[in-house]
């Protein structure tokens, strides 16, 4: 049976529960999988044969792990494993059940990749259809006492979508790239698995989340949804909404819901003696004096308070089950405020988050599915990976719609480093029916989904979809002529089914229908005086990143530059051979429709592009790093006008060249470093002193400062006047600043400044530095970096390298990786000018070779790709 909303099952908080009642067996184990269809393409080496299953899994990693197919992220070699979209998969689990006398015994399924029809010895159990939902499944007329088997047929993902496809009629879709496109937009599967313009088609199939059984007798919880409806700072409220299990009994039961503190002191308990007032919706309410509340990183502390509800019987007060989850006490809004006043950049409505009362500046980029296969994603890579996006100060990370609603590890990574989450609705880049079954699908999965993570304190805004608005406004005309025409689209799921689903379970979080949004489906949703914008017309369009410029987002929730990954990760992908900016392999790991040329067109707008692949890669790793920061900088520039900047995109799901910061393998490319530079809380920039329109001269300039910090910043700002061939700078500015917390300030340079192509400004405030390069490197006439290095190993594993450079030296990196994988260099992109030092270090489980450390293509600068 498919299911239903009121068969829905509970999230995996269950997982961790220990019951008396509810018995859980894992069906983790002896799992096998076997093509099911005999079509032609399936491998004679492969046809027939079964394979061990790992579950959670997915058919890939299985093949892989077998040594059944070679590895997709290497070379070319995913354009061999497509038949595996197209062929049916069998999982089979074989395990025994003793019987324990429960009146209800169920198999839940927390995620199955995609369409599936589950047997248990031999009896049709269910199907499934949606592998963004939870399913729950009757086994009390199947299953049997000693050994069961149990079997899920997958049927092959890419028939069907075309199928539905033919069926229900085709919508258009966007976000391929150069892959082959496949209709993404006609089932319930993570849109990116059918190829995105970053990643590769790898359509797979296999149980992708927890499988196991329970049993259990007179009640259940289902699930639970603690609602913050008040955190100030001397009092917060929770509603504990309860949903119990279909068919629970409702006498004879009791909830007991308690609290615990951080240090786990008791702090509120209440109780429900009658589960009835739990059937009809109402929430035990829990109260907090002086609550410790839970902060963004850079606002506060993110203290975390323990959660449980536990399920009694009256008659012997035994627990039956119980639900405990960590959370923490916030609420956040949304504020869409229409402007009161003129702003000299217009006037629009305001979109920015506040957290607990208190405005709060979002920074930092979009999080997409880390791998194809998103179980190869651990708890530790999670972890790993949002503690580099920390590091590299962010406080916001959004989950893009065309991969996944994240995993609890995901979230609880997020919750206690404080770092606010956007989660899109999984709809991007494409129209969607509205209806069925994808109706009833969109609404059991925002369902599911508002109930699996509401309890996240990280949790910040839910968001429709990617793109979708914007497609029909501005894309080809298929896609403009479903909104000309009033055709069904999908705005029905935007502002109405899901807006009502979290109406019904969790209003106590903001909403938005779209990124990019303006509002209303009236307004041209890209509007940069209202909501929040794309920018994708300076890539993809106008190139020159200093087009940034002529924008003044509310919030950029989305624009990017592109980069190729870093060296060991080409090393890895890329057969020797092929190492060269526009060999088959290079375009092939890199899927954006312009691919490899427009690399090289973004290039010129700063450097020669060059023939050897080593300079080409450390330029095309800058002008990725430098043009973020043109874009960056600019839009904190506009506080408080902006209040958000997310840039596409944080990371990779394999080996590719995208606008990641940190590449497909998890290493950090050099825009990773310039962002945790543009994103640190005291930013002194040099800008135009207006929006500058595409192609127009820059017009005077101005020093802005943006202070993201809670204590005010006072300083002398000292603005020098430099040329690259002379060190004798001219004074331009000086002044003494003081920049309120959370502020920001303007200082207007001099109007007449001419700038020659060898000029350069110079800003400071104490150890906060700011450049202004008028000019593409190629007219410019850097001298030779005179450099003098001290390398010691002070520990093992640490290398510390002291730099003294004799002249300017712009833009140096020292790519240590090349020496040893997993080496990682504490800064990279250093400018210093004549007579000024500085200190990295290096760490390298490797020994590192001390005198490579300093050579070329190890080191490298922009020095050298100057006028010549
Ligand atoms: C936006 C995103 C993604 C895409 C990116 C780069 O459209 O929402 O769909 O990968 O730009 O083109």
């Amino acid at each position: 049976m498919t299911m239903t909303p009121s068969k829905r099952h509970a999230p995996s908080e269950l997982k961790e529960s220990r019951t008396h009642g509810l018995r859980r067996i894992n069906l983790g184990n002896n799992w096998s999988v076997t093509p099911s269809t005999n079509h032609l393409q399936v491998p004679a080496d492969i046809s027939g044969r079964t394979f061990t299953a790992a579950v959670p899994g997915c058919v890939h990693t299985d093949l892989l792990a077998a040594n059944a197919i070679r590895d997709p992220y290497i070379d070319r070699n995913d354009e061999l494993l497509q038949w595996i979209g197209e062929t049916s998969w069998q999982y089979t689990c074989d395990f025994t059940w003793q019987p324990d006398g429960a009146d209800h015994i169920e198999l839940c399924c927390e995620g199955l990749d995609t369409v599936a029809e589950l047997r248990l010895n031999g009896k049709l159990i269910g199907n499934a259809d949606n592998m963004h939902l939870g399913y729950r499944f009757d086994l009390s007329n199947s299953i049997r006492p000693g050994a069961n088997q149990l079997v899920i047929n997958f049927a092959a993902p890419l028939p069907y979508a075309e199928t539905m496809q033919k069926r229900m009629g085709a919508l258009p879709y966007a976000g391929t790239g150069s892959n082959t496109p496949h209709p993404h937009n006609m089932m319930r599967k993570m849109a990116c698995n059918f190829g995105w313009d970053w990643g590769p088609v790898l359509l797979t199939a296999g149980i992708w989340r927890p499988i196991y059984i329970e049993s259990w007798s007179g009640a259940r919880i289902d699930s639970v949804r603690p609602l913050i409806t008040r955190a100030d700072t001397d009092f917060a409220a929770i509603d504990v909404m309860i949903d119990l299990g279909a068919g629970t009994k409702l006498e004879g039961y009791q909830v007991n819901v308690t609290l615990t503190d951080p240090e786990g002191k008791h702090v509120a308990a209440e109780a429900f003696a009658n589960l009835s007032k739990v059937v009809d919706g109402q929430p035990v309410q829990l109260e907090v004096t002086k609550p410790r509340r839970w902060w963004p990183i850079g606002y506060g502390e993110q203290p975390l308070y323990t959660l449980t509800v536990s399920l009694y019987a009256e008659s012997n007060e035994t627990e039956l089950q119980a639900w405990t989850r960590k959370i923490g006490l916030k609420t956040s809004r949304l504020v869409t405020d229409p402007d009161l006043a003129e702003h000299s950049l217009g006037k629009g409505s305001t979109f920015h988050i506040e957290v607990n009362g208190q405005r709060v500046y979002c920074k930092g980029a979009n999080w997409i599915p880390d791998d194809c296969f998103p179980t190869r994603v651990t708890p530790q890579r999670y972890r790993s990976q949002i503690e580099t996006a920390v590091e590299a100060n962010m406080n916001m990370l959004r989950v893009w719609g065309g991969g996944i609603y994240e995993d609890h590890a995901f979230y609880e990574v997020c919750d206690e480093l404080g770092v606010m989450v956007w989660q899109d609705f999984t709809m991007a880049c494409a129209c969607y029916h509205e209806d069925d079954p994808f109706a009833s699908w969109i609404d059991a999965e925002a369902r599911y989904n508002i109930t699996r993570l509401s309890s996240h304190a990280s949790l910040v805004l839910w968001n429709g979809c990617n793109e979708n608005v914007l497609g029909v406004y501005e894309w080809s005309e298929d896609w403009r002529d479903m909104r000309a025409n009033g055709k069904p689209w999908g705005l029905k799921y935007y502002l109405e089914i899901i807006p009502s689903a979290l109406s019904d379970l969790d209003p106590s979080k903001p909403y938005w229908p779209a990124s990019p949004y303006s509002g209303s489906p009236d307004t041209h949703p890209n509007a940069e005086e209202h909501g929040n914008c794309h920018i994708w017309d300076v890539w993809n369009g106008e190139g020159n990143a200093r087009n940034y410029l002529s924008h003044y987002p509310r919030f950029a929730s989305e624009f990017g530059f592109h980069g190729p990954p870093t060296f060991p990760t080409i090393e890895r992908s890329i057969p020797e051979d092929q190492r060269y900016f526009d060999s088959p392999a290079m375009i092939h790991h890199n899927r954006h429709a312009g691919g490899q040329s427009l690399a090289n067109e973004r290039m010129a707008d700063y450097f020669i592009p060059p023939d050897n692949f080593d300079d080409w890669l450390y330029l095309a790793q800058v002008v990725q790093a430098r043009s973020l920061a043109m874009g960056v900088e600019w839009f904190r520039a506009l506080s408080p006008w902006n209040s958000g900047v997310l840039y596409w995109q944080f990371n990779d799901c394999w080996p590719v060249a995208s606008w990641s910061a940190v590449d497909g393998d998890q290493r950090r490319k050099p825009l990773w470093y310039a962002t945790r530079r543009f994103l640190a809380d005291r930013l002194l920039a040099i800008r135009p002193a207006h929006p500058t329109p595409n192609g127009a001269s820059f017009g005077p300039l101005a020093a802005y400062l943006h202070n993201d910090h809670p204590k005010s910043w006072q300083g002398t700002l000292v603005v020098m006047l430099h040329t690259v061939t002379v060190d004798s700078p001219e004074l331009l500015k000086t002044i003494e600043v003081d920049v309120p917390p959370r502020g920001s300030l303007k200082i207007d340079l001099p109007p007449d400044l001419l700038l020659s192509p060898d000029m350069f400004l110079v800003g400071q405030i104490a150890d906060t530095r700011a450049y202004w390069w008028p000019h593409p490197d190629h007219l410019v006439s850097y001298q030779p970096a005179e450099l003098s290095f001290q390398i010691s190993n002070p520990h093992v594993g640490i290398y510390q390298i002291g730099i003294n450079s004799q002249t300017l030296v712009r833009d140096l990196c020292i790519f240590a990786d090349r020496l040893a994988s997993d080496a990682q260099v504490s800064d990279q992109l250093l400018t210093l000018l004549p007579g000024e030092s500085t200190c990295i270090y290096i760490h390298s489980h490797e020994e590192l070779s001390e005198s490579s450390l300093t050579r070329y293509p190890i080191l490298q600068c922009a020095n050298n790709f100057g006028l010549k």
